[in-house]
């Protein structure tokens, strides 16, 4: 008896052990300055934002300043907009890292929405896991142009969804996700389901701003039309987590995390789910024929 419980223990953790897999050692961070500022100009060839920045305490007066930014930075910022950002310096200068745009009202609603998804997954205690039947939780998170996406928005159109991250080196993982969730797009477009949403929603937010994510989709060729990547505050990633069931924890440097995928349909309920990444397109797209 005690023999069996033991042994079907050790089954459970090699299971685990089966379905978290690595991912990505992250860098140590280098030093650096946060700071936020207006966009004044955008120099696309150069690759820079000229911003008149506010004063860094104890390091930098108020000033104007050309940073170079990341590609998918790039495509995020606009003239005018103000963000926030970590400035590094490195032998080529000063550069930005880690840039959100700072809108007050698309700030309030993703935080407030934060908040009611926090209370939401705590009245829900242990049922916080969401089953089949039940409805995708309401949440607002930035997308990869830095927009609020708020999926009630999409009610009356069916979604997929998912969590990714960028950084992840595991072909077999994220990548894998990605490419999978590609083909379900394009099969879908096939079959004229023109309503479809596709949704992957970060899992390591300090690190995926909206440019990060931009890069990400761009890397693999993605059509943003209708699939969007999503971020935003790291209590109401790892609440949709919990309500969507997917783990993801640091381990010494890595982060480990299992794959969820989840069918929603015209009228916002969780029709189907996927763990892993050996599901079929095809398995997924045919529940929303007529
Ligand atoms: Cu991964």
């Amino acid at each position: 008896m005690c023999r069996k419980r033991n042994s079907s223990a050790f089954y459970g953790i090699l299971l685990l052990a089966v379905l978290l897999s690595a991912c990505g050692p992250r860098e140590p961070e280098e030093p650096g300055w946060d700071l936020t500022g207006l966009v004044i100009s955008i120099n696309e060839e150069r690759g820079t934002l000229l911003v008149d920045h506010d004063e860094i305490p104890g390091y930098m007066p108020r000033m104007v300043m050309e940073f170079r930014v990341a590609p998918g930075d790039l495509e995020v910022v606009e003239e005018g907009m103000t963000i926030r950002a970590r400035m590094l310096l490195d032998d080529q200068g000063y550069r930005l890292e880690r840039i959100w745009p700072v809108d007050p009202v698309s700030d309030r609603i993703v935080e407030e929405a934060a908040r009611t998804l926090r209370r939401d997954t705590h009245t829900r205690g242990r049922a916080a896991y969401r089953e089949i039947g039940e409805n995708l939780p309401d949440f607002a998170l930035y997308d990869q142009s830095g927009r609020v996406v708020e999926p009630r928005r999409f009610r009356g159109r069916p979604m997929v969804v998912n969590f990714i991250f960028s950084r992840c080196p595991d072909p077999y993982m994220c990548p894998a996700a990605t490419v999978q969730m590609k083909q379900l797009q394009d099969r879908a477009r096939e079959l004229e389901i023109d309503d479809l949403e596709l949704i992957s929603i970060t899992l390591d937010p300090e690190y995926d701003t909206p440019g990060v994510l931009a890069q990400y989709a761009r890397n693999y060729g993605i059509d943003t039309s209708n699939f969007s990547f999503l971020t935003g505050p790291e209590s109401a990633i790892q609440d949709l987590m919990r309500q969507l069931g997917v783990l993801a924890f640091p381990d010494d440097g890595l982060i480990q995390h299992t794959l969820a995928t989840l069918l929603i349909d015209r009228d916002g309920r969780i029709i189907h789910r996927a763990d892993g990444t050996r599901w079929e397109v095809d398995d997924f797209v045919t529940r929303l024929l007529p």
